[in-house]
């Protein structure tokens, strides 16, 4: 029996990351400095100590200095090392260059740091190989510097990809071969997992991503909380998170006017079911549903009210549920005599669920 991840995620997402980014940019612009230990940072001795590693080159990786390191410890670990301070105005041109490549390919960029971004290039015509091929060679023609990028149907995925074969390299995941890039990761390289969960985990006797994978989500969830339930996901290779290439709309809702105030409680559940009915609609054609269900309500008097109410997981996308739960909150608000001259139901806290129709099965070899 082979285990085999079936999945209808359509999408065709790239990450792309620029290699040793400042340090790449300083050794460009002086090549002098490729030939030693670069770090980019305040150098220890002006700053009594107190600087930390923004990044370092591959001569100063290999005696283990890295990002968020105090600039202290990468001295004594690369005493000769360059250190230099960063010039965040020329490393922000590099990232307005990088990203006007990104605009040729499509619109939906997330721009995640300086150097990182994700792109959805679902609706590209072209192969989703091909487009990281010539971003790469763009970058390279234009900024005389090498990124890598990571290709695949979701941003996880992308972005182990990308981290794959750094520096200078390029990793696609398809479909198939999921589990077991997945299943050859080390524990740490899992997003979330840092050294405490590391212990954690080596006390439980996990150290790759096949061993995590065969933990139940009960298991998972009595260690390590919420986190839990994310580090099973990934442990699938299934990640929902969308190319927030827009803001994102923050409530979806309707609302209704009336010329005649209302007075009893039987015309206002009459219009509530037919805003229920609007809303549903648009929330199923939109395919959102929302944790937040807000009323808005407004009497003869101009005043306004806006009650809510927030549930752990999305509210059911059905008119009578979002019916009831509207003339709940209106009950609550108005016990006795009202005159009301507007109406109002939305939600918030909104979640897509286009991506939510996936399956693990095993299948017979
Ligand atoms: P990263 O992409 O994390 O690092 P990098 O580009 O230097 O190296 P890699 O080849 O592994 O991608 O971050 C991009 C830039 O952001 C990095 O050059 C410096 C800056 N940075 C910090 O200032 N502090 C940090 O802790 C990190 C991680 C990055
Ligand atoms: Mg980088």
């Amino acid at each position: 029996m082979a285990e085999f991840l079936k999945t209808n995620d359509q999408r065709r997402i790239l990450h792309v990351d620029l290699d040793a980014f400042y340090a790449q940019i300083e050794m460009r612009d002086n090549p002098d400095l490729k030939k030693v230990a670069l770090i980019i940072s305040r150098d220890p001795q002006e700053s009594h100590g107190h600087g930390v590693v923004a990044t370092a080159n591959y001569e100063a990786r290999k005696l283990g200095v890295h990002s968020a390191m105090s600039a202290a410890q990468a001295k004594r670990l690369a005493p000769d090392a360059v250190f230099l301070r960063p010039n965040f105005d020329k490393y922000r041109a590099v990232s307005q260059q990088i990203q006007a490549i990104f605009k040729q390919y499509t619109k939906k960029i997330e721009r995640v740091a300086l150097d990182e971004a994700y792109l959805d290039v679902t609706d590209s015509p072209h192969r989703s190989t091909a487009i990281a091929a010539k971003i790469r060679h763009q970058v390279m023609a234009q900024t005389s510097l090498t990124c890598s990028v990571g290709v695949s149907h979701n941003k996880l995925l992308a972005k182990l990809g990308s981290e794959n074969h750094k520096p200078n390299g390029v990793t696609v995941i398809n479909p198939e071969d999921v589990l077991d890039f997945i299943g050859n990761l080390k524990i740490a390289d899992f997003r979330g997992v840092g050294a405490r969960s590391e212990e954690k985990f080596k006390g439980l006797g996990i150290e790759n991503g096949y061993q995590l994978r065969a933990l139940s989500i009960e298991t998972l969830r009595a260690n390590f909380g919420k986190m839990g339930d994310h580090l099973y996901w990934q442990a699938r290779g299934v990640h929902f998170g969308r190319v927030m290439w827009q803001r994102q709309r923050q409530s979806v809702g309707k609302e209704e006017t009336f010329d005649y105030p209302l007075r009893q409680r039987q015309q206002i559940s009459q219009e509530f079911k037919k805003l229920a009915t609007k809303l549903v609609t648009l929330l199923q054609n939109k395919q959102l549903s929302g944790r937040t269900i807000n009323v808005k309500i407004r009497d003869d008097q101009y005043r306004t009210i806006n009650r809510s109410l927030t549930k752990e997981g999305a509210w059911p996308v059905d008119v009578e549920a979002v019916q009831n739960a509207a003339q709940q909150i209106f009950d609550h608000a108005f016990e006795e005599e009202f005159s009301i001259r507007l109406l109002g139901i939305s939600f918030s806290n909104l979640q897509d669920n286009h991506y939510q129709n996936i399956s693990l099965f095993d299948q017979a070899d």
